[in-house]
């Protein structure tokens, strides 16, 4: 036996170092003042098994044969034949010359959403744009299927979206100073696990410890209790999904008709506070607003929302939305009035109060904040501006040439011919995957680069085996995190994969543009030259003492300057005049201009309820349930789905769906029984859990299993909530996902489905076999 070296190391959910013994990793150790490490890492050796990897590049027969002629029906069907690294790259640089050519580069969808790994050097999506960029340009995408509803709205009434990316109050004022919090969604360990771009110190539970040990006032609003863990005892409402804004609204005009609003934030901080005033008093609808009006609409108790009312003007008060909420049709409108409701109460700008979005949707939001430039790669200036709505993929593939709104312009879709997709799994990300399946058949070609034989892998025409980041040198960092984490290659490639910057070099290469793609840089001379104007920046316009390159690579990771007890827009409050926003008054919008001309059904110029698409005030009967496809507590997205903490959160190898005792009784279900969710756009298995802490109503099911239809029908029998979901934009406006829009009815399932795993690896066993 070997000795054991140690690599520091870092992914999403945290930095550890990685114990390799005769080339096998033999433990995984967290960083050691990581005061809540995430189990996931525990799950990082499943990336060396080799079982589920692409092993080498990889062609469809039928496109080998055809090209741009072949028979797109047969992505997902047909078998894939291996090819070499050289003719791999070869036919890659063939097709982005010829699509360029025949047809423009908008026609190439390079877009490529997706977490991929934390590395910011080996960073997929990054490095395709800036090789594309080179290469004439392509069609990318805005937003992001985290927020996208939420920063339109907020770019727009409050000039920016930093209050919504981790700059609003740090989660240590709340700590100090917050004596009502109420929770929109969810504080929850499970999601702040993970950081985009890595996380080296977990916080959120010390600062959750400290508003317990306060004695704040916790009130959770949310359809699911174990959104806050149950020893900060706070007081559950389970409302029904996608509701918030009316309670929102409820408690607003319940705080106007006690005449108790402040008139003098409003007046000094706000525009267009008229409009939402009437609206609250009934004068548009002749409905008013109030306590029992929001108890119809979410369910929940009409004395209670009266007497949060008056807390919330009485007390310190602090609202708290997660992302989830704007995740949802019309998900504008519950940020919008979580802002109105703050700004009537007028704990704006206030130590602990107002409103914040995002805290613990991931790790960094309300921890002190980075105000170092973190370590990123260039994706080079924009060679053509082309851009679809991140998550209007399917419409854009269905529709070429079709228009669609956004942020008040009309704009078209272009005609796409290929699709390159490196670091992302749409098959896992993506709404309503029977029409994402649809939509796929359109392009002529489609280029999957991933390590992984994901859903989206084994419907590609070339796939390229990526390496993952235990395989390579990289470095990881965030405008959220607090330190910068050394990422140091702990085993050798696995099969013929090889790191992402490689691939796009040799790409590159054959455009013709290999110089300005890799500078003259190798890995090591890129990490070290992007940690560099890291530091240099620190030291320059901070003068903050970073270790040297050879020091920091060496201790695996570097502290970044940061700012800690910060209250959002403190100053604005002070002298709004000379802190003016970026809006279209310089002060809060509480009622539009801009969108009052636009004059929108789905997005009005104030904040409005309207009723989403679905919902359970438009359930038909009692068996149509509202379905919460939430973030898995086991896994990142579906990225490690096979990894330990992943399977521990599985029940007869299917994703758990949480239902109320009374639902299941209803249903004639069991805990533990094999169930089918479905609805007109798909249907899949889950195993029932049964406990009272979801809401009536409401269904649970995490996203992230792997995608595997069987049968003619399609049923997917691993538990992935996507071939359920509804795939609309949240509004004209926003145009971002509403995957947490969604009805579906369940029933026991009889008859053997299978393993998931087993039947997922032996679809894949057929479309490799030689
Ligand atoms: N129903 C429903 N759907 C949702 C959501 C929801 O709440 N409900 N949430 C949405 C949200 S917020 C998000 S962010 C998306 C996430 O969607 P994605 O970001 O697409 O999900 P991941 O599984 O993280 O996909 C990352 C892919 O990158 C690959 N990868 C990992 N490391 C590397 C690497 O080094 N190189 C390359 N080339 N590839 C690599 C992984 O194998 C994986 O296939 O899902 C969205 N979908
Ligand atoms: N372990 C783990 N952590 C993750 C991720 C992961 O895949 N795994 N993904 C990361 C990513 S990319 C993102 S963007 C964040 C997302 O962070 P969030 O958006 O905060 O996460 P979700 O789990 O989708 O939703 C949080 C909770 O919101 C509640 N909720 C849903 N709809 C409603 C509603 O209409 N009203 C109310 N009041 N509550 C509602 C649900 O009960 C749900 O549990 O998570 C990040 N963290
Ligand atoms: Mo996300």
């Amino acid at each position: 036996m070997g000795k054991i070296n140690r690599f520091p190391h870092c992914s999403h959910w945290g930095a550890y170092t990685i114990l390799v013994q005769d080339g096998q990793i033999v433990g995984v150790e967290p960083l050691p003042q990581d005061p809540a490490p995430s189990r996931i890492i525990g799950s990082v050796k499943e990336w060396a098994n080799p079982e589920r990897r692409v092993l080498q590049p990889m062609v469809r027969q039928g496109w080998l044969e055809k090209r741009q002629g072949s028979d797109r029906r047969g992505r997902g069907q047909e078998r894939l034949v291996p090819v070499s690294w050289d003719e791999a790259t070869t036919l890659v640089a063939d097709e982005i010359r010829r699509v360029s050519g025949s047809f423009g580069n908008a026609s190439i969808f390079a877009g490529s959403y997706g977490w991929t790994s934390c590395g910011r050097f080996h960073h997929a999506p990054s490095l395709l744009k800036r090789m594309m960029n080179l290469a004439g340009g392509f069609t990318g995408h805005v937003d992001t299927y985290s927020i996208a509803a939420g920063p339109v709205i907020l770019r727009h009434t409050l000039g920016d979206e930093k209050a919504c990316g981790g700059q609003s109050n740090t989660l240590d004022t709340i700590a100090t100073h917050t004596d009502t919090l109420v929770v929109f969604g969810a504080l929850s360990p499970r999601t702040a696990q993970n950081e985009a771009g890595g996380i080296g110190v977990h916080s959120l539970e010390t600062y959750l410890r400290q508003i317990a040990a306060r004695g704040t006032k916790v009130i959770l609003v949310s359809p699911l209790r174990d959104d806050l863990p149950d020893w900060l005892d706070a007081e559950w409402w389970p409302i029904r999904p996608n509701t918030d804004t009316a309670l929102m609204l409820g408690l607003a005009g319940e705080i106007v008709k006690a005449g108790r609003q402040d008139d003098d934030f409003l007046t000094r901080c706000t525009s267009g506070s008229d409009m939402l005033l009437g609206y609250l008093r009934g004068q548009t609808d002749g409905a008013v607003k109030d306590a029992a009006w929001a108890a119809a609409i979410t369910g929940l108790d009409r004395d209670r929302i009266a007497a949060l009312a008056r807390r919330l003007v009485d007390t310190r008060s602090m609202l708290t939305v997660s992302w989830s909420l704007q995740r949802a049709h019309h998900g504008e409108q519950p940020f919008w009035a979580a802002l109105g409701l703050a700004a009537v109460s007028g704990q704006i700008g206030l130590p602990g109060g107002g409103v914040g979005y995002g805290y613990a949707s991931l790790g960094g939001v309300g921890a002190p904040i980075n105000l170092g430039k973190s370590p990123y790669i260039s994706q080079l200036p924009k060679a053509i501006d082309s851009f679809i709505p991140v998550a209007r993929i399917s419409d854009m593939l269905l529709n070429p040439g079709g228009t669609y709104t956004y942020e008040g312009e009309t704009r078209s879709y272009p005609d796409t011919r290929l699709v390159y997709w490196a670091g992302g799994n749409p098959y896992h990300h993506h709404q309503d995957l029977n029409r994402l399946s649809e939509a796929w058949t359109k392009p002529e070609t489609i280029i999957v680069q991933d390590p992984m034989f994901t859903a989206t892998a084994q419907r590609a025409d070339i796939i390229l085996p990526a390496s993952t980041s235990i395989e390579r040198n990289d470095i990881a960092g965030n405008k959220r995190s607090d330190l910068i984490l050394a990422m140091h290659k702990a085993i050798e490639p696995l099969g013929q994969s090889r790191s992402d910057f490689d691939i796009f070099n040799a790409i590159a290469t054959k455009l013709g543009v290999g110089h300005a793609f890799n500078e003259g840089r190798d890995e090591m001379g890129w990490l070290r030259h992007m940690y560099e104007i890291s530091r240099n920046d620190a030291q320059t316009r901070l003068d903050f003492a970073m270790p040297t390159f050879d020091d920091f690579w060496q201790t695996g990771f570097a502290a970044c300057p940061t700012l800690a007890e910060h209250t959002y827009l403190a100053d604005f409050r002070e002298h709004p005049q000379d802190h003016a926003l970026a809006t279209e008054s310089g002060k809060i919008v509480l009622g539009s201009e801009t969108l009052s001309r636009l004059n929108y059904a789905d997005c009005q110029a104030h904040p409005a309820w309207i009723e989403p698409a679905e919902w359970l005030g438009k359930a038909r009967d009692v068996s149509e349930m509202h379905l919460i496809s939430h973030q898995p507590e086991g896994r990142l997205h579906s990225q490690l789905e096979a990894g330990a903490s992943s399977l521990a959160m599985k029940r007869n190898g299917r994703e758990q769906a949480r239902i109320h005792p009374q639902d299941a009784a209803a249903l004639g279900l069991n805990d533990g029984a094999t169930i089918r969710l479905w609805n007109d756009r798909g249907a899949c298995l889950a195993t029932a859990l049964v406990t009272d802490g979801v809401c009536r109503g409401v269904v649970v099911l995490p996203t992230g299993a792997w995608f595997t239809p069987t049968g003619n029908s399609g049923l997917d029998i691993s538990g992935n909530p996507n071939v359920l979901t509804l795939d609309i934009g949240t509004s004209q406006f926003g145009q971002g996902c509403s995957a947490h829009t969604c009805l579906v009815r369940i029933e026991a399932y009889v008859g053997d489905a299978g393993d998931a795993m087993q039947t997922y690896q032996d679809n894949l066993a057929t479309l490799v076999a030689v």
